[in-house]
């Protein structure tokens, strides 16, 4: 129980215990102490005169001459530079697939008027253009984003017109996506930036070409080439998977994979390959991010988050995982052998030793995908060991998308924010919040997402979720509408119940968090809320992350404006300065700021407090159900 607040997690680690198999927790206790230098930011290894460390009333700077303050920013700006290039790294394989879906391929253009949407913020001319012309000339204008040299970030400037001035002044619009990761790399390089206040500003700059550029990107061409979501029923937790169908679990991020595995396992030939071994059918389950995608545009099953992949494996009953890039634990393949379970890597950039390797190639996707689901059939016969799947399994409404998710709150024939701003204008609503990112074994797995969630919406705050924390949310039963009676205050209630959402809102993966910047921009226009994000009750919350990607997308939520709160603090304790830039002194330049806060209560009541000052800062009433 100390370990996850999920039931179906905590029968199997039991199981796991009882087999001696590890998990992530294991690990983590074997890490234990850990680093306590590299926990504060303290440890520098940008060049070979060291590896240097600041130890108090010792080594005050290392052998160039970096203070803590350097050293710590210089460590912090590296991850968003990770995290951001993660990201635009799979929005630039997204632009190149909509490239292909333009020719002759496995791809189509599922959703044209977004595609023209798009085009329109690109600054690219539709009109007299059909689909795939036009699907051509935006994937190229976007994949020109990345290496752009001079001017401005395109999609930035859907940004609202005072915080694309704000960061202008600041010096901090971003050009090039891959132009700003490089830049980091080089400040933060031997002898280059010592200013902890600049690096920052780079840092955020870097991570502003990420959440308006490269995970933009990837949101807006994946619902081009899939569909944009729109709500949809469908079910979470280990219990998804079916104990007689052949079990497939994608994971990791690209739907470029996971919809033409979804694709290849509805084929009639394969199914009927999966019947004559003796099986149900074929079952798709995701974990991760991918998940998200899938179940977002196709309702497929949620097989968990982030440290549920090797729960997964333990059930015995996954038959094959596929997985592409990116959180994905190097643990797996050690693991699957003491199962059944084939694990197959398919990204040129990620593999794993004792993983099969099926290298997927867009240009034949449906055919790579065919492969490897047949792989998992064939294997459905191998099953030995005993299969024990926890019977958890929880329903859920997924699937709102920036365009349709205050749809709802407009009414079927008013799709406008406006419902949304008189809400929080007459204080049914006080605000809005997001809570997303990761799992991370230092945190009971989903607690701080679940406990924040409920404390939020208790105080009629209408919360939007993505990636690990939306499916912690979800496995704890917060997606579904009838929630709101059990849990929401008044006023969100009344809310939850005209429109039939719940008080908990699904929004999709990481990349998908620039669907947040979209609503708060659109809440902008909607007019009421003030000239700028940072003017708008809402606040952000990452109280399990554990990622470099969680940087990078806590840096561009504050350098759009957002307070945001996160569980276990950045590795800068070391620097005091840097800490309180952070915390305190950035809020003057950005309008948003960071807190760091474990006890998912009180992190609720920060975020709380924050959004009542932003609430008399417009003179808004006091809160209808106080
Ligand atoms: Ni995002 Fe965290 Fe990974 Fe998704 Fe989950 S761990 S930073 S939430 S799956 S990317």
């Amino acid at each position: 129980m100390e370990r996850s607040a999920d039931r179906a997690a905590q029968k199997i680690l039991r199981l796991s215990q009882e087999m001696g198999r590890e998990t992530a927790w294991d690990r983590f206790l074997a890490q234990k102490p850990q680093c306590r230098f590299g926990e504060k930011g303290l440890c520098c290894r940008v060049c070979a005169m060291g590896p240097c460390r600041i130890v108090e009333g010792k080594a005050a700077r290392g052998v160039c001459g970096a203070t803590a303050d350097t050293i710590a920013a210089r460590n912090l700006a590296r991850m968003i530079a990770a995290g951001a290039a993660a990201h635009s790294d799979h929005g630039r394989d997204v632009a190149k697939t909509l490239l292909l879906a333009s020719q002759d391929s496995d791809y189509r253009v599922k959703d044209p008027v977004k595609l023209r949407r798009v085009a329109y913020s690109l600054g690219v001319d539709a009109a007299g253009k059909d689909d795939l012309a036009l699907a051509k000339e935006v994937a190229e204008r976007c994949l020109g984003e990345f290496g752009r040299q001079e001017g401005e970030l395109r999609l930035a400037l859907r940004a609202p017109e005072a915080r694309v001035e704000r960061w202008r002044k600041l010096g901090i619009m971003p050009r090039g996506i891959d132009r700003e990761i490089v830049e980091v790399l080089h400040r933060t390089s031997i002898g280059v930036d010592a200013d902890y206040r600049n690096i920052v500003l780079q840092g955020m700059r870097c991570a502003l070409a990420d959440g308006w550029g490269g995970s933009m990107i990837a949101t807006e061409l994946q619902d081009v080439l899939f569909g944009t979501p729109s709500p949809l029923r469908a079910r979470v937790n280990l219990g998804v998977l079916n104990p007689k169908a052949v079990n497939i679990v994608v994971h990791g991020h690209e739907p470029t994979l996971s919809e033409m595995v979804v694709l290849a396992a509805r084929d009639p030939d394969l199914l009927r390959q999966a019947r004559a071994k003796g099986a149900e059918g074929i079952n798709i389950a995701g974990i991760c991010c991918t998940a998200n995608e899938i179940l977002m545009r196709h309702g497929i099953p949620i097989a968990g988050n982030f440290l549920h992949q090797e729960l997964a494996v333990m059930t015995g009953a996954v038959d094959l995982m596929v997985v592409d890039v990116q959180c994905i634990m190097p643990a797996l393949s050690d693991l699957a052998r003491h199962f059944h379970t084939i694990l197959v890597t398919t990204s040129p950039k990620a593999k794993i030793p004792g993983a099969e390797h099926i290298e997927f190639e867009e240009e034949r996707a449906l055919q790579v995908a065919k492969e490897i689901v047949r792989m998992g059939i064939e294997n459905f016969s191998r099953r030995n060991g005993k299969i024990y799947i926890p019977n958890e399994v929880m329903d859920l409404i997924a699937g709102f998308a920036a365009e349709s998710v205050f749809y709802f709150l407009g009414g079927r024939y008013r799709a406008t924010y406006r419902p949304l701003n008189d809400a929080i204008i007459d204080g049914r609503l006080r605000g809005i919040a997001g809570i997303v990112g990761c799992n991370n074994p230092k945190i009971t797995q989903d607690f701080a997402h679940v406990e924040m969630a409920k404390e939020l919406i208790k105080n009629d705050v209408l919360v939007v979720t993505t990636g690990c924390a939306a499916i912690a949310d979800a496995k704890a039963g917060l997606l579904r509408p009838e929630v709101a009676y059990e849990l929401a205050g008044k006023g969100l209630q009344e809310i939850c119940e005209a429109v039939g959402i719940p008080p908990v809102l699904h929004l999709g993966s990481c990349v998908d968090n620039s669907r947040i910047l979209i609503a708060l921009t659109n809440m902008v226009h909607e007019g009421g809320l003030g000239e700028d994000i940072s003017a708008i009750p809402a606040a952000g919350a990452a109280p399990e992350w554990m990622s470099e990607k969680a940087v990078a997308i806590a840096f561009y939520f504050v350098a759009s404006g957002v307070f945001t709160v996160l569980g276990n603090p950045f590795p800068i304790e070391g620097s005091e300065n840097l800490t309180r830039f952070l915390t305190e002194e950035i809020e003057k330049l950005v309008g948003g700021k960071f807190a760091f806060e474990t006890d998912p209560i009180r992190a609720a009541h920060l975020m709380l407090e924050h959004i009542e000052r932003k609430r008399q800062a417009l003179k808004l009433p006091a809160p209808m159900y106080a």
